[in-house]
């Protein structure tokens, strides 16, 4: 059996599994091959020509670089986070793509591949993560690469005309196409693939999800990633997680509890979720002194701009639907902001009516999917989901929404609180039998199948000089 060589902009401890799905996942096939994991240390330092630093993770060797200041606010906060994120989330108003940052993320990535070919060996597969690592392949190809590289992405591919909005589109898609296997999320995402390299690289059809393009053959499918529905399930029946069940059962006996769990991101809907909750208090007064939504944001990404805007509008709504709405006994809306222990999540999904999961654009959205397997399959809560999240795709079963459309979502939370209990059950199964077939073990395990099935090539390397 090949080893595997995982490459994400950061890494997890593989022995530790509160870091959740994807880090136990990852970690599962990295101890089986005895594998190696490859990314930045999350350290800054001088100088441009970085040590790696090897670490044994028991069966896993960690080996990371640091990053000099400019490479990194270039690499990360620039581009990757400046320009590829909003971009990819359909946000072209947010990207700042003047600022020179494509220099710095291309600097970055072949500073990768630099790093990462000495310790490879012959027979590795290799299986790199993410936008901020678009290039890679192209950049260790470059070097004389000839392993099997596979690449999957996070985050949702926008449609052909978005993308091209990108100053140098044509120079990332075509390091996309130095892969020998593309995952996306879903067949949106793969249809978007599709439809620009037949429209902008005259790709050849060869079936099956085969292409010849840019003078070699790549494959390229919809692989949407699933949680480790084992794990959450035993970490909503551990003591921690019952705990956190009871005491929110009994803090809240009196009303029915909605909850929001999201990184603090403006892809997140929270604004829209928020106006949505406002509307449902305003067209139903019988949820006043009833309906709670608990909304927990975590912190993220603060040093990027666009954060600190939706911070303060998200505060704003908060405040002023408690001030407009609340009563002395009964508050609408507990906002934090902050990130909750893993173990605690479970109990905080198991006892609310409805999850409000409302993105504007996401790539999946995991949280969808631990709140339909964290519920009491006897008296189960309701999804409520954005038709523009990639679960959307699987979890027909939920309420989908348009999160755009206030009075629609604000009816269909309505909806959701009144649900009877045949339905929510008969919701619930459908979509719990999704999440536990293609949980993030078959994501694992057809994403490296069909890498292992690819055709190494030996052919000229797809490569646009910047
Ligand atoms: P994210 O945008 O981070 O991931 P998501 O899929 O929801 O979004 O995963 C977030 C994870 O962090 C979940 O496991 C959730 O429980 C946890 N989390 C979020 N907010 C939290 C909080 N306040 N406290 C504690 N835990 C919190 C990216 C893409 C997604 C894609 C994933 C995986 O943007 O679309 O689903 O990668 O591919």
């Amino acid at each position: 059996m090949s080893r595997l060589v995982v490459v994400s902009n950061r890494l997890a401890d593989p022995r530790k599994t509160a870091a959740g799905g994807l880090a136990v996942a990852l970690a599962e096939v990295l101890n089986s091959t005895g594998g190696l994991w490859f990314g930045w240390s999350g350290k800054i330092a001088e100088g441009t020509d970085p040590q790696v630093h090897i670490q044994q993770a028991g069966p896993v060797k960690l080996a990371t670089v640091d990053l000099n200041q400019e490479d990194h606010d270039a690499y990360y906060l620039g581009y990757s986070n400046g320009v590829l994120w909003p971009v990819f989330h359909y946000r072209l108003d947010l990207a700042d793509f003047d600022a020179g940052y494509i220099a710095g993320y291309r600097r970055v990535n072949q500073l990768f591949a630099r790093k990462l070919l000495p310790l490879l060996q012959p027979d590795d597969i290799l299986w790199i993560h993410d936008y901020h690592l678009i290039p890679l392949a192209a950049e260790l190809r470059a070097l004389g690469c000839k392993h099997r590289i596979g690449f999957f992405l996070h985050i949702p591919l926008p449609p052909p005309l978005i993308l091209a909005a990108i100053p140098g589109h044509d120079w990332l898609v075509k390091g996309l196409c130095s892969y020998d296997l593309l995952g996306f999320q879903s067949q949106a995402d793969h249809e978007h693939f599709c439809r620009y390299i037949q429209a902008e690289a005259h790709a050849q059809d060869l079936g099956e999800g085969r292409w010849r393009v840019f003078n070699r053959t790549l494959q390229a499918g919809a692989f949407p990633i699933g949680i480790d529905v084992q794990e959450f399930a035993a970490l909503t029946a551990a003591t921690e997680g019952r705990e956190m069940y009871e005491r929110m059962k009994r803090e809240y006996s009196r009303r029915k509890l909605l909850v929001g769990v999201d990184r603090l991101d403006y892809s997140k809907g929270l604004p829209q979720r928020m106006r949505a909750f406002r509307e449902l208090l305003k067209q139903h007064p019988e949820t006043h002194n009833s309906a709670v939504l608990i909304q927990i944001a975590s912190p993220s990404r603060e040093d990027v701009s666009a954060y600190s805007d939706i911070l303060h509008e998200l505060e704003s709504l908060c405040g002023s639907i408690n001030g407009n709405y609340g009563e002395l006994d009964w508050m609408p809306v507990r906002y934090m902001h902050r990130t909750v222990a893993r173990a605690r999540l479970p109990g905080l999904y198991r006892a609310s009516r409805v999850a409000l999961v409302t993105p504007l654009r996401d790539g999946m959205n995991l949280v969808a999917k631990e709140f339909v397997v964290a519920q009491d399959p006897e008296d189960p809560g309701v999804l409520v989901l954005s038709r523009f999240a990639g679960a959307a795709e699987q979890l027909k079963e939920a309420l989908l929404v348009n999160p755009y459309d206030t009075e629609g979502t604000a009816g269909a939370i309505q909806l959701a609180l009144q649900m009877p209990l045949e339905e929510r059950r008969a919701r619930h199964q459908a979509m719990l039998e999704n999440c536990r077939r293609y949980d993030v073990h078959w994501w694992c395990d057809s994403f490296l199948g069909a890498l292992a099935k690819t055709q190494a090539e030996e052919t000229g390397t797809p490569w646009l000089r910047l």
